[in-house]
């Protein structure tokens, strides 16, 4: 059927920010034509969790999308149309809403899931073709508030600074807030080899999940109350006088100001706050002071706060007194989540940045980027509102939407009014590979290929740039987002700089990334196709590359174009210097931080409530996340019968004693309610959580939908929503199997 090689193509799973290796066979037998095979790679070493073993399924035409919908005046219903009405139908939405209110009346959303290829291309459209500030992404419902607190710690967000390999090697990590035996399997074993040699595991986490159950000691703090946390920590530390001086001198600004709010946070108040006892507090700090090597790993338990920011930067503030930040094998790193999680956020798909994650505020920037696009800089718009904000804007001043590559009506905050102000728009188009919740509500569907389809890079949680290889011919009647993105900017008038030849896409980005922070000048498709990724910044060295480099303007007398603290580790350096190619640069900060002094920024934080905390009326707090058996949405995986199996629908962990309380048994129905919705699903009774803590996976639709309920206050500095925290009710429903969840 579709036979391209005999041999497995080498490539990377569709979904998490781990970017599995994986081999693809061709098999006519199977429904999408490709079978997963294992595949020698650093990162998962052939392992692959449940999700990335059955990939191949959402490939299937039976499931997927094949022809482009148009909703009919007539019927008012999605009927199969051409390519050609359905990309004329789009311009004409998103022109009438320009022509009628302006060109910020028309919004973009996009999504980490999208390689890095599409992201650029997404944002180079909305500024280039639409003329909009209004463009953002999922992003910033993900690692976000880490990336503000690194860009104000070390003036550089790259989630983890270092290989995920460097981990068994470091004498003890704290992992705040993540499940990674259920978000990323195969990276358990990092923690496993760590603890084989002797280090130890700290897990943060109100729920003792499969994650905790590893560690040597678990917290489980109330949700919310991470910021206390490590404050108290800190706290001890300093009591204890253990924080390293030197090193605080010498590589560190602004301890003074912080050690004071750590000195407001003494353990008997911490241990109030968070329910974490005192003595665990103390045995916590001498696990982690005690090994010369430490690290702190947070993922969306502390960060998916309306105070992650604040609370990621205690956490740094941490690692910086004891000196354990830009050291080998110590540091503080953020688990990214989504497939490309980390290019995602590089290269212009959020509303305030260009490619190579410059500023779109900052007028230098704007003159390169604007260049490399053969527009003037003062054509560009300026920043535009966070994906919360714009989601909430539908309707109002926003009166179009293009999306590619998310499912808000399943994972916005407040799900409900958001789907409320998604039918509310004139006009809404939305590509995606499945008939997402979101797609359903559009007025223009667009079927596009996915992974396995096409080629694309991405870039992995540990900034290791990746070529995700085509294996398979699309269904015919399938095109991929870069010939979406190049057929509309044609209808609207722009009829060059948008190809749709990935390869063609990645130079261009590298030319715009070039003497950015996130440098991607010297990587090339070949280099990809023969290294296991780049790390980036990886600049082109002018005057040693071939003519294409030299061409490249990372000019020499600009000093952003020598990235502060990126040193490529020497002995690859020398290596590879004889050959002219920059080696990449898998640890960040050894010799300096990216900040203008070269120092880490301490950054003063004191402890605050959420932005609801439970009272009479919602006495309950609720969290939410995930389950190993389906990803995100559920849009890919609850089209895999396999992971349907392991993991139906939704449900509501509680504590016994709480389900004694409401008189509700195991398996039953419970009726949650916040102050934003209701929703229903069957309890699952456990000891492993919190007795005032209800935890909900967020990945389906309908009755049992978690973001019902989820409050969409935001993180001042990242705009990050609180999805961690909220407070609600729990009423009996009844027997079970009443609720019914899409
Ligand atoms: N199976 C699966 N894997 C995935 C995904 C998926 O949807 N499914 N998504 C991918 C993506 S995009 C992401 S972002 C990652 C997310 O990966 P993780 O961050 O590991 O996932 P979550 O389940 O959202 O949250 C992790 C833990 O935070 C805990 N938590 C809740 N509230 C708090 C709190 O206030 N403080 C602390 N310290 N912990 C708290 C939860 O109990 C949960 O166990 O996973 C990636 N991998
Ligand atoms: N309550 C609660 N809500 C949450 C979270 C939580 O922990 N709790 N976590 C948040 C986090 S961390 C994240 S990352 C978000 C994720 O939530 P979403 O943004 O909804 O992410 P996905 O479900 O991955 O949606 C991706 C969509 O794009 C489609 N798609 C996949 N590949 C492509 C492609 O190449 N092109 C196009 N055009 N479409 C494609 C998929 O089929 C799917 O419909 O959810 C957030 N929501
Ligand atoms: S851990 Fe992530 S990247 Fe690896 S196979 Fe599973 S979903 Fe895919
Ligand atoms: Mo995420």
């Amino acid at each position: 059927m579709h036979s391209t090689t005999a041999s497995p193509t080498p490539t990377h799973c569709p979904y998490c920010a781990l970017q599995c290796g994986m081999g693809l066979a061709q098999d006519p037998g199977r429904d999408g034509g490709l079978a997963v095979v294992e595949r020698e790679f650093p990162v998962n070493r052939g392992a692959l969790c449940g999700k990335g073993r059955t990939a191949t399924e959402v490939l299937s035409s039976r499931v997927r999308l094949t022809e482009p919908l148009i909703r009919t005046h007539a019927t008012g219903r999605l009927e199969p149309a051409t390519w050609e009405a359905a990309l004329d139908r789009i311009a004409e939405g998103l022109s009438r809403t320009r022509a009628e209110h302006g060109p910020d009346a028309v919004g973009v959303f996009g999504g980490g899931g999208l390689t890095n290829e599409k992201a650029y291309g997404l944002g180079k459209f909305a500024r280039v073709v639409l003329g909009t500030s209004q463009i953002d992404y999922n992003g910033r419902f993900c690692m976000s508030s880490a990336a503000a607190a690194h860009q104000r710690a070390f003036g550089l967000d790259r989630g983890l600074p270092f290989p995920l390999e460097d981990i068994p090697r470091t004498g003890c990590v704290i992992l705040v807030g993540s499940n990674l035996a259920e978000t990323m399997p195969p990276a358990l074993r990092y923690l496993t080899e760590l603890r084989e040699n002797g280090g130890t595991l700290i897990v943060v986490d109100p729920r003792r999940t499969r994650t905790a159950a590893q560690a040597d000691l678990h917290l489980a703090p109330r949700p919310g109350t991470d910021l206390a946390l490590a404050l108290g920590l800190l706290h001890l530390v300093v009591a204890q006088g253990r924080t390293d001086e030197a090193y605080i001198r010498e590589r560190t600004s602004g301890w003074e100001e912080a050690r004071a709010g750590a000195m407001a946070h003494w353990p008997e108040l911490v241990e109030r706050i968070t329910g974490v006892s005192v003595p665990e507090l103390r045995e916590a700090v001498r696990l982690f002071c005690a090994p010369d090597d430490a690290m702190v790993l947070t993922a969306r338990g502390p960060e998916q706060q309306a105070k992650g920011t604040d609370t990621v930067g205690a956490w740094i503030n941490l690692v910086l007194a004891t000196g354990r930040a830009g050291r080998p094998h110590s540091g503080y790193g953020c688990l990214t989540g989504q497939g490309n999680g980390q290019g995602g956020r590089e290269h212009g798909q959020k509303a305030d940045q260009l490619p190579g994650y410059r500023k779109l505020s900052d007028p230098a920037a704007r003159a390169h980027v604007a260049e490399v696009w053969g527009v003037a800089p003062e054509s560009l718009p300026g920043p535009g509102r966070s994906a919360y904000e714009l989601l909430d804007a539908l309707g109002g001043d926003v009166k179009s939407l293009l999306l590619m590559g998310s499912n808000p009506v399943v994972s916005a905050p407040r799900a409900a009014h958001i789907e409320r102000r998604l039918r509310s728009l004139d006009f809404l188009a939305v590509a995606d590979v499945v008939l997402s919740e979101t797609a359903e509500l559009a007025d223009v569907v667009l079927p596009v290929t996915q992974w396995a389809e096409e080629t694309g890079t991405t870039t992995n949680l540990e900034g290791r740039v990746l070529l995700r290889r085509q294996a398979i011919t699309p269904p015919a009647g399938v095109r991929t987002d870069l010939f979406v993105l190049h057929e509309l900017a044609a209808r609207l008038g722009v009829e060059k700089g948008f190809p749709t030849d990935p390869e063609e896409v990645f130079e261009e980005l590298r030319r715009a990334s070039a003497g950015g922070p996130a440098d991607y000048s010297g990587i090339t498709y070949r280099r990809l196709a023969e290294e296991e990724g780049v790390f980036w910044p990886c600049p082109a060295e002018p005057g040693h590359g071939d003519g294409e480099d030299a061409a490249l303007d990372a000019a020499p007398d600009d000093p952003s174009a020598e990235l502060p603290g990126a040193e490529a580790e020497s002995a690859s350096a020398s290596a590879s210097a004889s050959t002219g190619v920059h080696p990449g640069t898998p640890r960040l900060f050894l010799d300096r931080f990216a900040t203008e002094d070269g120092r880490a920024r301490f950054v003063p934080v004191t402890h605050r409530a959420a932005a609801e905390e439970p009272d009479a009326e919602f006495p309950v707090l609720l969290t939410t996340g995930r389950v190993v058996a389906q990803y995100q949405s559920g849009a890919q995986t609850r089209r895999v019968a396999e992971l349907n199996a392991a993991a139906p629908g939704p449900f509501v962990e509680l504590h016994p004693q709480l389900a004694a309380r409401i008189g509700v048994a195991d398996g039953e129905d419970v009726t949650v309610v916040s102050r934003r919705g209701t929703a229903v699903a069957p309890a699952k009774v456990t000891r492993s959580i919190r007795p005032d803590t209800v935890f909900m996976p967020f990945h389906w639709a309908g009755e049992g939908r978690a973001n019902t309920l989820t409050h969409p206050a935001l993180d001042p500095v990242s705009r990050m929503p609180e999805f961690k925290v909220c407070a609600v009710r729990l009423e009996r429903t009844g027997p079970p199997g009443l609720a019914k969840s899409a």
